[in-house]
């Protein structure tokens, strides 16, 4: 039972309709006009890896060429305030795949290793675990980052997904000077991660190669996507495809057609590739006449890494990036895409990548794990049924602290910053906030921003001439209660990340060769 004032915190937190409770799933949501579709809907989630607000040709880059995921936002529904729950990676993919924060499963502080003992708990029940359940076929490719662990029993084909092509981290996790990213011969820029295994690919619980031939990868997950689609086709049974690229992630790589292609650098071909295995996929889906039984859902992790300069990305008019809790750092771009159901658009709801999971289970069917969600159902939003349940969201950093909670709390139009704190990831920008050397510091009152008039968190409201206005003490009053009734009734599991690293671990090709372990190498 909780104590007295938590209860009255939670009452009023209710009571003011703040949306901390997901709203239980309807069954199968179904288009306003027209017939249901014949089955479960198709579902294909695209991530990008390290994507700015910014860097989309529809979210205005004005090099990037972006024309297939362009042409998915102008004939689907384009989200300009959607959000990961941590600006890096691991803890935002828990959160993806289980619909719950990232403190609840443990996917912290910072990201897994090669040798990570710990990964994404497998008493967790991912939105493919859903999904298999419901009868879906299941896969997926690219980059996982939610463990390995003894024998690969974190690996995603332990956690509902029945396929999958990929690598197990990051491809910095690992010495790419060994790596060619730029056929037809240049090696990385950059030395990425040192004594540790080449970064293996895994087909299943296999290593196929170590280190991965990165010009050939993403030609490869389309195959893989491609033949995951038609075999689901085949064999009449509803298919959940995750495809996780590793686009735009440090170091930037790309195949020999792409390479030099797109104005816009090493970061723009790299995107490129994307948007062309985005083609890809719409391509196959058309031409299994597919696209009207397939929700198509495009977001990215976690914001642009800026010390890669001009091989990083773009948080737009965001302020910095990756590593911090400002809007550069989680507000990613969103898009969906299903024609004939989705109606074109652009939405200005609040909405997460916690929503995905209670999303994906109406759309199919399926049914909801019996566990605390953080996620909602926008299936009513997406179909025009509705408006997102979602009021307010949370912002973890990379290291989460039950002491002192989450960093920023957004409502509405406001977002209050309770801390703050740079990160080398987010440095070379102009503005020091940003930067790996700013520290942890508290701020109280917050510091408060109207996010629909200064999306760029440029002019505080308590300290500058809106402190009248009435809005502005109504919304400090506000974030301080979602804040203190959030944290006191979030339960941080035991941290995966801490429990630290096992060199036996690694994934080795040649188990016992010498000298280990860059003998790990096979072809
Ligand atoms: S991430 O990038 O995996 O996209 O978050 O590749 O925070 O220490 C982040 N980190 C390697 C990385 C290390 C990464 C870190
Ligand atoms: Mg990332």
């Amino acid at each position: 039972m909780a104590p007295a004032p938590l209860r009255l915190l939670l009452g009023l937190g209710l009571g003011l309709g703040l949306g901390l409770v997901p709203v239980p799933v309807a069954a199968r949501a179904r288009a306003r006009d027209g017939p249901p579709p014949p089955g479960p809907p198709n579902l294909v989630l695209i991530l990008a890896d390290d994507l700015g607000y910014g860097d989309l040709g529809s979210s205005g880059h004005p090099r990037s060429a972006t024309p297939h995921l362009d042409r998915m936002a102008a004939a689907g529904l384009r989200f300009t305030d959607f959000y990961a729950t941590c600006p890096l990676c691991s803890p935002s993919r828990a959160s993806l795949l289980t619909g719950r924060y990232q403190t609840r499963s443990g996917l912290f502080p910072g990201v897994l290793y090669p040798g990570s003992r710990g990964g994404l708990p497998l008493a967790e029940v991912t939105v493919a675990e859903v999904l298999a359940a419901r009868g879906y076929l299941t896969g997926m490719a690219g980059k996982w980052h939610l463990g390995v662990g003894a024998n690969g029993s974190f690996l995603p084909p332990h956690q509902g997904f029945q396929r999958f092509l990929g690598v197990p981290y990051s491809h910095d996790q690992g010495p790419c000077q060994n790596l060619t990213c730029f056929p037809p011969a240049e090696r990385c820029w950059g030395t990425c991660d040192q004594g540790v295994v080449p970064v293996p690919l895994l087909d299943n619980l296999t290593v196929l190669q170590q280190p991965l031939d990165l010009p050939g990868l993403e030609r490869r997950y389309v195959r893989f996507a491609q033949q995951l689609m038609a075999d689901a086709a085949r064999l009449h049974r509803p298919f959940f495809l995750y495809y996780s690229s590793h686009h735009t992630h440090y170091p930037q790589f790309g195949g020999a057609e792409f390479v030099g292609r797109s104005g816009r650098g090493p970061f723009g071909d790299a995107l490129l590739e994307l948007d062309a295995a985005v083609g890809a996929i719409l391509g196959t889906l058309e031409e299994l006449g597919l696209q009207k039984d397939t929700l198509v859902f495009f977001t990215a992790d976690n914001g642009p890494e800026t010390m890669r300069m001009w091989r990083g990305g773009s948080a737009g008019l965001l302020k910095c990036g990756k590593g911090t809790t400002y809007e550069g750092g989680v507000r990613e771009p969103a898009l969906a895409y299903w024609p004939g159901h989705i109606q074109p658009g652009v939405t200005r709801e609040l909405a997460s990548t916690l929503d995905l999971l209670p999303t994906l289970a109406a759309l199919a069917g399926a049914q909801l794990p019996n566990v605390t969600l953080d996620g909602f159902d926008l299936s009513p939003l997406l179909l025009g049924t509705g408006k997102s349940p979602r009021q307010s969201l949370f912002y973890y950093p990379p290291a989460p602290d039950e002491v002192l909670g989450v960093f920023a709390v957004r409502y509405g139009r406001y977002k209050a910053h309770f801390f703050t704190q740079g990160a080398f990831h987010s440095d070379t920008t102009p503005d020091q906030d940003c930067h790996g050397l700013t520290p942890l510091t508290a701020h109280d009152p917050p510091l408060l921003f109207d996010l629909d008039t200064d999306p760029g968190e440029n002019y505080e409201l308590l300290r500058g001439g809106r402190r009248g206005e009435p809005g502005v003490l109504q919304a400090l009053k506000d974030t301080r209660l979602l804040k203190a009734t959030f944290d006191a009734l979030m339960v941080f599991g035991p941290s995966q990340v801490g429990r630290g690293l096992d060199p036996a671990l690694q994934l080795c090709c040649s188990p016992g060769c010498r000298p280990w372990p860059s003998c790990c190498r096979c072809q």
